[in-house]
């Protein structure tokens, strides 16, 4: 068994796109409430013009069942995530530097859903922030472009890890704070849907506001990691770390300009987050693209606190991407990415329907070899080396998420819906490449979680795209498993250690 016995085999979700009931039992609004309720200039926002309001109903009515799902879907872990705003009582107004209290309606509700997990023998991994922040601290100071929000979410972090912390072993901090940053300040796409393009928002500045937002995230992490270590992990035992968004970006072709274009996409999308958690820096491509100044800088003290702040590598992946040299798009660090290679041949095995993710299986084993270490590589594919003397994160990987929303899903008869081949070939490619990156190349990772559990309120797109392994019928509620479900369930079961009492 190439596995480690405690590796964690099973499947991801988040608030957000799941729960609905944004009032319900004191839950107050969180950015996404707020930005799918408003239109941007340019009309839609989603493209379906939906919201969160009822998503999966998780919250009100189908937590159970929904729980149930994993166990028969062989999972032995459940990556979910906890609302901010249900957990913290936001409804009393308070000023800038004052904590908030408890939400105690808010609190049981996930207390509700760990027991159950446990009962079950799953165990919990928790998102603490999946992009929803408060909207009362975005109305009280700006939200993440305020320094200040570092302790609001410490305290946040800490109800959580006294509240939950006896069955939670395994905390992650922040999901993809690229995407915060990038999509909610940048291009504006994501909430709190600020950008300097004014077509999208009538508010922010694209050029700066990212890079304060990273900086405050990274912060925040930080110090309820350390908030951890110090007050919880003695009695507690668990262990805490970041999930970062990272593609694996293949140069074009072989020239020393397409090698460093792989690099700074790298950077810009990645190392912008895990350079200072691993390293104590930020990447020196992102200071040779961006203007001075514009990085903010750490003081001695701080850095101390993000140096070294994560157990683990947290991964979300879905694709890969060639890359070369050009373009102005800091965000993606000046370069442009495609799937099409020099001799015309698609790079991936096959298409989604979203245009940025291709199924290419190969290249998640690369970027699991990348971010474990630089080092001559033992099998055929030749690593990411970019500048062979650079060390990577060296860190044990936790694969938080990876998935596919199979083409035209959304318009299909449940009856054929549920049949879903494209995304079990996915699967079949993705875990083959873990499997082998474990096996063949030695590279340490401690779980793999498929996104999603169900189809869920897919951000920007609505409900149009569909990642989950269970249909869900939105008129009706009911969830219907998909193969996929049962081909993980497969997966999972060849793979677990037969001792591993899971
Ligand atoms: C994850 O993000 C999220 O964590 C999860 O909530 C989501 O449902 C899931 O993926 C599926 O999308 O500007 O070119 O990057 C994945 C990363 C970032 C991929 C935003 C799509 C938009 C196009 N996503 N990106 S681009």
């Amino acid at each position: 068994m190439p596995f480690p016995k405690d590796f964690l085999f099973g499947f991801a979700t988040a608030a957000y796109q799941i729960e609905g009931s944004p009032a319900s039992e004191g839950r107050t609004p969180s950015v996404w409430d707020t930005f799918t309720h408003s239109p941007s200039p340019s009309g839609k926002r989603i493209a379906d013009s939906s919201s969160g309001d009822t998503a999966t109903d998780h919250y009100a009515k189908h937590w159970p069942s929904d729980l149930a799902l994993l166990s028969s879907y062989g999972a032995n872990a459940y990556r979910f995530s906890v609302s901010w705003s249900r957990i913290v009582d936001f409804s009393v107004p308070r000023a800038k530097g004052e904590r908030d209290g408890r939400n105690e309606a808010g609190i049981k509700f996930y207390r509700g859903v760990l027991e159950e997990l446990v009962r079950r023998g799953i165990k919990p991994a928790i998102t603490l922030f999946h992009w929803d922040s408060p909207q009362a601290l975005e109305d009280r100071y700006g939200g993440w472009l305020d320094k200040e929000i570092v302790h609001d979410f410490v305290h946040f972090a800490k109800i959580c890890f006294e509240e939950f912390g006896d069955l939670v072993k395994h905390w992650i901090t922040l999901n993809e704070p690229w995407c915060y940053s990038a999509l909610g300040y940048g291009y504006g796409v994501h909430a709190p849907g600020r950008s300097s393009d004014r077509t999208r928002s009538a508010v922010g500045d694209s050029s700066v506001e990212p890079y304060i937002v990273a900086h405050n995230l990274i912060l925040g992490h930080a110090y309820a990691v350390k908030a951890y270590r110090e007050l919880f992990a003695p009695a507690q035992n668990g262990t805490i770390g970041i999930t970062l968004d990272a593609i694996a970006f293949i140069p074009y072709d072989d020239t020393p300009e397409s090698h460093a274009a792989a690099q700074r996409a790298f950077d810009a999308r990645t190392g912008w987050f895990a350079d200072p958690i691993y390293k104590g820096h930020y990447p020196a491509s992102l200071y040779t693209i961006t203007p001075p100044g514009t990085l903010p800088t750490f003081t001695d003290a701080e850095i101390e606190v993000v140096r070294g702040s994560s157990d683990f590598f947290g991964l979300n992946t879905y694709t890969s991407n060639l890359v070369r040299d050009g373009g102005s798009d800091l965000f993606k660090g000046k370069t442009q990415t495609t799937f099409i290679k020099p001799d015309g041949s698609e790079l991936g095995l096959f298409k989604s329907h979203v245009d940025w993710l291709q199924a290419y299986p190969d290249g998640f084993r690369q970027l699991l070899n990348y971010l474990w270490k630089v080092r001559p590589s033992p099998h055929r594919f030749r690593p990411f080396t970019y500048s062979p003397s650079r060390k990577t994160y060296n860190k044990t990987i936790y694969v938080t998420e990876n998935g596919f929303p199979a083409p035209k899903e959304n318009d299909l008869p449940l009856a054929e819906a549920i049949h879903d081949s494209t995304r079990v070939a996915y699967f079949r490619g993705y875990t083959d490449a873990v499997l082998k990156a474990v096996e063949e190349d030695g590279v340490a990772v401690g779980s793999y979680f498929a996104w999603s559990l169900l189809d869920n309120f897919e951000w920007a797109d609505g409900y149009l795209t569909r990642f989950g392994v269970t249909y869900v019928d939105y008129d009706t509620q009911k969830r219907h498993p998909k193969d996929s479900a049962w081909f993980l369930k497969e997966w999972f079961e060849n793979n677990k250690h037969k001792d591993a009492g899971v």
